[in-house]
């Protein structure tokens, strides 16, 4: 392998690379594309490698791409040990793992161990051999409800809209049994208790790792247990969102068997990190995932769950800490990803967004342990609102019987150069329209500007990799007027974010980094200040 993985940082003493690393989201659709067919490909990510590099981010973290037939962006996997002729094919995939490692940046892969796609292989000989086949055992089948077994088997509701449960016709041409889908009924829920779905999993990753790769990012890492009969639920969301601890399809106890499971093959291979796409509220439920012998790290969401007030977001990022020092974990921090609205567009919008977004960042990246950077989150695109709902690709818009748009907004390609779209993103049409008013966003626009959104993000990226001041596991909270935050990092770097809408007078010390520019020693509204 190329001497980066060599260089591991789990030799004695030394602290893992992940610990507080940056790691870049790829949505591999919307990054680059590379073959002109509109939707972003590997070879679109070869090339912008070296934007990366300049970027100075430490890792990649690639969502989905095996093969898929694409029914959910490419997390309905229907070959999980291969990659998708539309993201470039294998080469493609060898060639990103050779380039990124020679400019020094890991690569880490998205893992889909909930679900398949309805045409992987397994579904379609368990559509095939009928009710209680073996085959049938490595997904949830079951009969319906009522006399005729029209009904499903039980209340669970879709995360992307309509019933968890769809009916099959059965070998002989009859509707039968239902399956369980927890999201789209192209995407069936695999059944952990049966072991041939582990094996499987476990060569999954031993092919990827052997290949180069540096860990995964598990996706619905807190879905994979399902409950003991699988009881109704007892309150049904009335938005996908808004899902509490409770909720019978999530975090059940016997996920973390699984994470043990998955840990000791991961443990094989020493460099290599596991990230956990865990949604829960409780802390000491969310520590759980990242016990020793589990998950390396969990996204935690709060930060990016909070609105632009001091107390919330000092209250995120106390609780997160919380979360991981129960089992002596490091803390992950993101402000948004391709599931979640962007946060110039969270934060207000407009002027007010970007600022507040500039001074996010700082605040985010002042915090130990690792951060997740959304792509395009460093050009300070907003989330497009107003995609025609013809244009709209994401399961939960027709599934929702169109009351719910989805995500679409937040996937919106990347504008790389020139004053018109589709901004050099392709030389087709992309897979979802690009705003024309994005000309003054684009990588080009941005790359020479001292005050771009960019630069703020090469700056900070920087900055915190080799300056002493970053160093240390805790931070101290500062005493600070009302609506504003202060912190100090154990190796001395002092954050103060201002979230008021007049200036203060910051306080003493050599200032590292603003979001905004200062008035003498003035800080401006929506803004955060790096100082020593
Ligand atoms: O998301 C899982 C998940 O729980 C989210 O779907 C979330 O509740 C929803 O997106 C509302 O924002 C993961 C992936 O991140 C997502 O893109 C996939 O669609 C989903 O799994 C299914 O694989």
């Amino acid at each position: 392998m190329t001497d980066i993985s060599a260089a591991a940082g789990d030799g004695a003493g030394q602290a893992p690379w992940w610990r507080s690393a940056v790691f870049y989201q790829v949505y591999p659709r919307s990054f680059a594309d590379s073959d002109g067919d509109g939707v972003g490909d590997l070879g679109g990510l070869r090339e912008k490698l070296g934007y990366l590099e300049l970027l100075g981010v430490d890792a990649l973290w690639i969502c989905p791409v095996m093969r898929s037939p694409m029914a959910d962006g490419g997390y309905d996997v229907s070959d999980p040990r291969d990659i998708d002729p539309l993201f470039g094919g294998m080469a493609a995939m060898d060639a990103i793992i050779a380039e990124a490692h020679d400019r020094d940046m890991r690569v880490t892969m998205d893992l889909v161990p909930n679900h398949t796609s309805d045409r992987h292989p397994w579904f379609r000989a368990a559509l095939a051999a009928g009710p209680a086949s073996p085959e049938r055992a490595r997904y949830w089948f079951r009969d319906g409800r009522g006399p005729d077994g029209a009904e499903p088997p039980n209340n669970w509701p879709s995360i992307f809209g309509g019933p968890a449960w769809t009916r099959v016709i059965e070998p002989d041409g009859r509707p039968g049994q239902w399956y369980l889908h927890v999201f789209a009924a192209e995407q069936p829920d695999l059944n952990w208790e049966n072991p041939e779905v582990a094996a499987d999993f476990e060569q999954t990753m031993r092919f990827w790792l052997d290949r180069g790769v540096d860990g995964f990012r598990l996706d619905v890492a807190h879905g994979m247990a399902k409950p003991d009969g699988l009881p109704d639920m007892a309150h049904i969301p009335t938005h996908m969102l808004h899902l509490d601890d409770d909720d019978p399809r999530f975090n059940n106890p016997g996920v973390h068997d699984l994470h043990r499971g998955i840990r000791k093959i991961i443990n094989e291979y020493p460099h290599a990190v596991s990230i956990g796409e865990v949604w829960v509220h409780d802390n000491t439920r969310f520590g759980e995932y990242v016990r020793p012998d589990e998950l390396h790290l969990a996204f935690n969401f709060r930060l990016a769950q909070t609105a632009f007030e001091p107390e919330r977001i000092r209250e995120a990022v106390d609780n997160s800490l919380r979360a991981v020092s129960q089992v002596a974990a490091s803390p992950t921090w993101t402000l948004s990803n391709h599931d979640i609205e962007r946060e110039v567009t969270r934060y207000g919008g407009g002027a007010v967004g970007q600022a507040r977004a500039r001074a996010m960042i700082l605040l985010e990246m002042a915090l130990p342990g690792a951060v997740f950077v959304y792509n395009g989150a460093e050009l300070g695109l907003p989330n497009v609102d107003d995609l025609p709902e013809a244009a709209l690709r994401d399961p939960t818009w027709e599934r929702s019987g169109h009351t719910e748009r989805g995500r679409d907004g937040c996937r919106v390609p990347l504008p790389w150069e020139g004053d018109r779209p589709p901004f050099g993103f392709t030389t087709g049409t992309p897979w979802l329209p690009m705003p024309p008013q994005w000309a003054g966003l684009t990588v080009e626009a941005q790359l020479e500007r001292l005050d771009s959104m960019l630069s703020l993000y090469r700056m900070a990226i920087e900055l915190r990799a080799v300056r002493p001041e970053f160093a240390g596991p805790g931070l101290e909270w500062y005493g600070s007027p009302p609506g504003c935050l202060a912190f100090r990092r154990d190796g001395g770097l002092l954050c103060v974010l201002n979230a008021t809408d007049a200036p203060i007078l910051l306080p003493a010390g050599d200032v590292l980094l603003t979001s905004a520019p200062l008035s003498g020693r003035k800080l401006p509204a929506n803004s955060t200040a790096w100082l020593i």
